[in-house]
């Protein structure tokens, strides 16, 4: 008798064509065969898929230069094909799925031709608990397999867990010839199914990443009552040894990693990481919010990355605990092996390799590393990982913290007065684009809760789906919203941000606690300046002031902005978020007039 998996994987076969049928095991050995065969079998464009790094100093270390088109999310290739458009909402690209279907049943047919295809087995989510959900994804790339090793608990384990039961969640990935006009990335939400073809990269590639853990998943979430999110989770030890677990919304590439693992800049604090991008939250019987991430790997921004801005990650890269660690997309050190990133703390080498593999020229403006290169690493090497972290239940959740980059406007911290209030926070976030997406850099868009690109359903709904959250927690989180990025006149950022962070998440453990007063303005709580522990800093008080300073003429834009942003949503957008917006009108309003 063959199983609902094994016909699904024959179909699939039919389709793709691969020379051969690999089911991967999840084991060391087997991520060493992988490599290997990446090293010797495998190319991209003439380079193999994988290059040993220097394991002197960079154990367990290997280097992947994707195909030059293929360097982020493309988003505009990326659908949600739910069988109505208006499921989809404005904020998704839909297609009908039979029409999706058909157009990528021609891209796939014998796209694997000559290849291997590799069965991947995996969870996300700790297998005993409740919350886990189990998964199936097929590739072609060793790269691919490697990399689900590292993030997701693939292998035997969930092969046995899924057994001869249908109910798995289905990802056919193939890099088909890398054509970024042949480059699409499907959702069937209601089929629980991910296509995707064309690309390598990670958020594109990774199936068990945004795809499924946060477009499937979020809409799962709608239907059966939780939350799906592009969040970090961490706990905060306080110096008398009490933890508080966090979680934190905010863009890629806007310094969740940094957070997720910051060294604090003050003494008796300790961060414990849990995760570093994305959170299921689910309402415990106790009536608060529980935390899991469902990875279990660190997918982070290389340039920027130092033992200054965050030494717990450059240890996490050096450890061995777990094999290996991968660098796509890195400058590299042609005489030693290594990888080499604008902003890692050394000189850049002489004699490298850009990201693209060209000599590089230090007298052309053009960084060695891609903005957006990427180390692949698993949490397990994490000197801060909680010890809460294989916690089947999650962790309770005190506070949410929905961030942004804005470089204007946005005060460093914000309280919100209610839930409610808090919700409109996150739908009227914004944040200036990053390298982790094709497209402009730098540019605002609204990306309530950093869900923008990872919603799998209408915003709108989902708006509405986290006030209802809100209505069945007994002990909601308290909702903060922070930006760092604020800068001065000169663009200077006014804050020093990395471990300083540490002083903001203090304020939210003194007011989770009840410790300090908060002042009330239009825009939400802030603190009263003596209660940020800044006083060694040596900001000067007129700088900490313009962190907090709200000036309603450069307001009147972003509501409009809001305005527009919300009625694109019609009907779907809940009439709380519109009262909302009518009282941050108005509160700013009176704020002109006093
Ligand atoms: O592209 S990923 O989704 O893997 C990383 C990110 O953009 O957050
Ligand atoms: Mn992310």
């Amino acid at each position: 008798m063959t199983t609902p998996l094994e016909r699904w994987v024959d179909e699939q076969a039919k389709l793709t064509k691969p020379k051969k049928i690999y089911w991967c095991d999840g084991s060391e050995k087997e991520a060493q065969n992988l490599i290997e065969i990446g090293i010797r079998d495998e190319k991209i464009d003439g380079t193999p898929v994988f290059q040993k790094l220097n394991h002197t100093t960079w154990p367990n270390a290997y280097y992947h230069r994707s195909h030059p088109t293929d360097v982020a999310r493309t988003e505009h290739l990326t659908f949600v094909c739910h069988a109505n458009k208006d499921l989809a909402g404005p904020n998704n690209n839909w297609m009908d799925p039979r029409e999706a279907k058909e157009k990528l049943t021609k891209l796939f047919d014998g796209c694997m031709r000559g290849r291997t295809l590799y069965v991947m087995p995996y969870t996300m989510g700790h297998p005993g608990s409740p919350y886990a959900k189990d998964c199936v994804q097929l590739t072609d790339i060793s790269y691919v397999a490697v990399s689900m090793r590292i993030m997701t608990r693939m292998g035997k384990q969930a092969l046995d867990r899924i057994g001869s039961s249908d109910q798995f969640v289905r990802g056919l990935h193939s890099v088909g010839d890398f054509d970024p006009n042949k480059r699409f990335i499907m959702h069937f939400p209601d089929e629980k199914l991910v296509w995707s073809i064309g690309s390598g990269y990670g958020g594109n590639a990774l199936l068990g990443k945004k795809c499924f853990s946060l477009r499937i998943a979020s809409y799962m979430g709608l239907k059966e009552g939780w939350l799906a999110e592009h969040m970090v989770v961490l706990g905060i030890e306080d110096p008398q040894g009490k933890v508080t677990y966090i979680t934190a919304a905010m863009p890629s590439a806007c310094g969740k990693t940094n957070l997720a693992m910051l060294e604090s800049a003050l003494p008796g604090y300790k961060i414990w990481t849990l995760g570093d991008d994305i959170a299921w939250l689910n309402i415990g019987t106790d009536g608060r919010l529980y935390a899991i991430n469902p990875e279990t790997g660190l997918f982070g921004v290389a340039p920027g990355t130092s033992l200054k801005t965050n030494p717990n990650m450059m240890h996490t890269l050096k450890n061995t605990k777990f094999f290996p660690t991968l660098f796509t997309n890195t400058g590299l050190d042609r005489d030693t092996q290594e990888p080499w990133w604008e902003g890692i703390g050394t000189p850049a080498p002489k004699n490298a390799f850009d990201w693209q593999g060209k000599a590089w020229n230090p007298s052309q403006e053009a960084k060695m590393a891609h903005p957006n290169s990427r180390f692949t690493v698993s949490i397990y090497n994490s000197p801060t990982l909680s010890k809460e972290y294989d916690n089947p239940q999650g962790v309770p959740i005190s506070a949410i913290i929905l961030g942004g980059r804005r470089t204007q406007l946005i005060p460093l911290v914000l309280e919100s007065l209610s839930w409610q209030h808090g919700v409109f926070l996150g739908t009227r976030a914004g944040s200036e684009t990053t390298a982790a997406a094709s497209g402009q850099v730098g540019v605002v868009r609204r990306d309530p809760m950093a869900m923008i690109p990872f919603c799998g359903y209408n915003m709108g709904d989902y708006f509405g789906h986290w006030l209802n959250i809100g209505k069945r927690l007994k002990h909601p989180p308290k909702i903060f919203t922070v930006n760092w990025f604020r800068t001065d006149e000169d663009g200077e950022y006014i804050w020093p941000g990395f471990g300083d962070n540490i002083r903001v998440l203090k304020w939210m453990l003194d007011r989770i606690d009840g410790r300090v007063e908060a002042k009330e303005t239009a825009l939400g709580y802030v603190p009263h300046l003596k209660d940020l522990h800044v006083q060694d800093l040596k900001i000067p008080q007129h700088d900490l002031e313009k962190l907090f300073a709200v000036h309603p003429a450069e307001w009147k834009q972003e509501l409009e902005n809001i305005e527009r942003f919300l009625i694109q949503f019609g009907e779907h957008t809940p009439p709380e978020m519109w009262q909302e917006h009518k009282d941050l009108c108005a509160a700013l309003n009176h704020a002109v007039k006093v």
